[in-house]
């Protein structure tokens, strides 16, 4: 059974529910897929906080078109954690007692208008230079959900680049205001790519069983070298000094990250962390009451069914 499972990972075929995969393979993939689940539900909140003082109806049908995408990928990557025997009510639960992880990047404030057109630009842009090679990943359930994804989310990155190219079209104020978001989320985009290869503890074990295709160092500087001819685009300044082309390397040099701040987000200590769980707890015990109705609808339905 191995044998054929390590064939088929080396084939660049699929591995699919009902095959047999080791014990590690699921749970890794289960940890990944949850985390990422987590992160588009969580990752509602940030820019759901504007969708009611959005400055017109026409960028509030599109953040509120925007906001709902992420809840669905968060459903689909939900059912693909069920295909390995997950349990979506157990995910949820570790995720509001803080026993799972959803990505640092989504607890940094959204403190203005800007910050909504930086997000779809910069995260969902690393978003995507993360998500496009998990098209290829081993497992096929997680892979087909990543092909609409990743097509969603691209829509996403050009809504929040048009965004930015028309306020820095405007006045001064919102020229300010679009760089004053640009230095706020830069370094915690950087960040989403995970730490550095050499401290990544599921990188290696990961890229063998092809559920990683690149290592979070090579996607990072994917992600530098394909921003910064955006940023010159836009008229922005990326906040790093040490940021420049290399001639020999054939890649752009960047500055450190902060690496200390990044390990106490993701230990649950950023800017929001607090206030993003809470705010999903009570959105969960808010809808107990709709669970229970549905399994008692469904129950009752059961009960029907089998007279
Ligand atoms: N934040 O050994 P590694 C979105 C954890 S996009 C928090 O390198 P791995 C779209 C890591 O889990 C964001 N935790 O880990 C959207 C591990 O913890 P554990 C979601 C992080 O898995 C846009 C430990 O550190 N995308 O939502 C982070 O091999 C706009 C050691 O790290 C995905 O999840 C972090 N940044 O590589 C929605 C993509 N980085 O469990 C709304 C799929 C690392 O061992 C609005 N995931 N950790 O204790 C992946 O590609 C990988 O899981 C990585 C991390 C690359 C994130």
């Amino acid at each position: 059974m191995e044998r054929e499972f390590d064939r088929v990972v080396d084939a660049e075929q699929r591995i699919e529910p009902r095959d047999w995969m080791p014990d590690g393979y699921r749970k890794t993939l289960i940890r990944q897929i949850a985390q990422h689940a987590h992160s588009e539900i969580i990752g509602m909140q940030p820019e759901a906080n504007w969708i009611s003082r959005a400055p017109s109806l026409r960028r509030k049908a599109i953040l509120l078109a925007k906001v709902q995408d992420e809840a669905g990928h968060g459903l689909y990557l939900y059912a693909a954690t069920e295909t390995l025997g997950a349990d979506r009510e157990d995910l949820t639960t570790k995720l509001i007692e803080g026993r799972q992880k959803y990505s640092s990047i989504f607890n940094y404030p959204t403190l203005n208008f800007a910050d909504v057109g930086v997000i779809g630009w910069l995260v969902d842009g690393a978003a995507i230079v993360n998500q496009v090679p998990l098209c290829r990943t081993s497992y096929g359930p997680y892979a087909r959900a990543m092909i609409r994804i990743c097509k969603e989310e691209s829509f996403h990155q050009r809504q929040g680049f048009e965004l930015l190219m028309t306020m820095m079209r405007g006045t001064d104020a919102q020229r300010r205001m679009v760089q004053d978001s640009v230095d706020r989320w830069w370094w915690p985009s950087l960040m989403m790519f995970g730490p550095p290869d050499e401290k990544s503890a599921n990188t290696e074990q990961s890229m063998a069983w092809r559920i990683k295709r690149h290592t979070n160092d090579e996607l990072r500087q994917k992600f530098v070298d394909m921003t910064v001819p955006q940023a010159r685009a836009l008229g922005v300044t990326l906040p790093d000094p040490d940021l420049r082309w290399n001639d020999d390397r054939g890649h752009h040099d960047f500055g450190e990250l902060d690496w200390e701040e990044f390990w106490q987000v993701v230990g649950g200590d950023g800017p929001c962390n607090r206030q993003r769980v809470a705010h999903r707890r009570a959105a969960h015990e808010n809808g107990a009451w709709v669970r229970d109705a549905a399994a008692a609808y469904a129950a009752r339905r059961a009960g029907s069914d089998a007279e």
